[in-house]
């Protein structure tokens, strides 16, 4: 299996979040890819190569233009108003207020995110844009006939929406990669998102359409981010009636109960017949992890791939949370050798 990294990702640091009431350094920070390329590099499951530039058009696929075009401009919008700190949201409208674009930074800032835990930085831009770029990479490695691929992507990317960022998520990189997927011709594509937060930006983009379906198994909203979308009831609208399946878990969960949802997300996933699948990988379900409250060890990781394999689909593995940077690198080449060890 190759790995999709990009050194680009360096651009996107020293960024910030609110967190328990301070402005901290981001848990979503360039050590992670580090550690994950360093132990994919250790096991030697393939070669390791740079992203392929793809340009704006597959991201737009996905993404509204008024919201790609704030990512692109947000850093000179802050700079050119004499600012120099990370450029983060603080203002929301509430329901009723006004859906216009407002024309100064602060506002576009807000207008265009759902929370304060993502901030845009010097190079964050192109980190974003490379982190794309990485996602589909992997999707032209499968349709040249690999069987699967790994897009160590960074910044991550499920819950960003259509015209939302949010979650240390701006471009939804695994949306992108499933929009290829059906524009490169597969008749139905499934991403399974095992993040240990709901992928609400992932169900929002799909949860109209039967093409691509999305499974998702997370910790319950009821209790956890992203709190407003993530329940058992979320089934999908209109056309996508039925094509959109949440498996919510309480804190505490282990991998018992956690690997009996996996085995109904993916019998869900084989009635739907898909042609190819993307998978949503965080590794914040992990017992160490510094914000969740899972409870899953790093072996539990090679059981997970393995589970995946089973499914026997060409697979693009797209990388997203984790943030117990010591375990990080282990946790996620476990589940790709768990992965290899069926598939080949
Ligand atoms: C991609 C990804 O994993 N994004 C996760 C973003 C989570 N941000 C909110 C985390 C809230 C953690 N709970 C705080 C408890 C206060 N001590
Ligand atoms: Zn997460």
């Amino acid at each position: 299996m190759k790995t999709i990294f990009s050194p680009r990702h360096h651009g996107h640091s020293g960024h910030v979040e609110l967190y328990d009431g301070q402005i901290v350094p981001a848990f979503e920070k360039p050590s992670r890819a580090e550690m994950i390329r360093s132990a994919v590099e250790a096991r030697d499951f393939g070669a390791i190569i740079p992203p392929r530039d793809h340009g704006l058009f597959p991201v737009l696929r996905v993404h509204d233009a008024d919201y790609v075009g704030f990512l692109s401009s947000a850093w000179d919008l802050w700079l050119a108003e004499g600012r120099s700190n990370p450029a983060l949201p603080s203002f929301w409208r509430a329901p009723g207020m006004r859906r216009k674009e407002p024309q100064t930074i602060d506002g576009k800032l807000g207008h265009f995110s759902f929370d304060a835990g993502c901030c845009l930085v010097a190079g964050s831009w192109d980190a974003i844009r490379s982190s794309a770029d990485v996602a589909l990479t992997g999707v032209d490695l499968l349709g040249e006939g690999e069987k699967s691929a790994f897009a160590l992507c960074r910044p991550p990317g499920h819950h960003a929406h259509a015209g939302t960022m949010g979650g240390y998520c701006y471009i939804n990189n695994a949306s992108v990669a499933a929009q290829a997927l059906r524009d490169q011709g597969a008749g139905r594509v499934a991403i399974l998102d095992i993040d240990y937060h709901h992928g609400n930006g992932t169900q929002s983009i799909f949860y109209a359409r039967a093409d691509v379906v999305v499974c998702n198994i997370h910790s319950h909203p009821s209790h956890e981010y992203p709190y407003f979308l993530g329940y058992e009831d979320e089934t999908g609208t209109g056309a996508g009636e039925g094509c959109n399946a949440n498996f919510p878990l309480p804190w505490g969960t282990g991998f018992e109960t956690w690997s009996s949802a996996l085995d109904d997300a993916c019998r869900r996933i084989e009635a739907w017949r898909p042609e190819a699948l993307v998978v949503s990988l965080g590794v914040d379900t992990y017992k160490g992890d510094p914000i969740s409250r899972f409870r899953l060890d790093s072996r539990n990781y090679l059981a997970i791939g393995a589970r995946i394999a089973r499914l026997a689909l060409p697979t693009l593995f797209v990388m997203e949370g984790g943030y117990a940077v010591e375990a990080i690198g282990v946790n996620v080449a476990n589940t790709l050798q768990g992965f290899i060890e069926i598939a080949g």
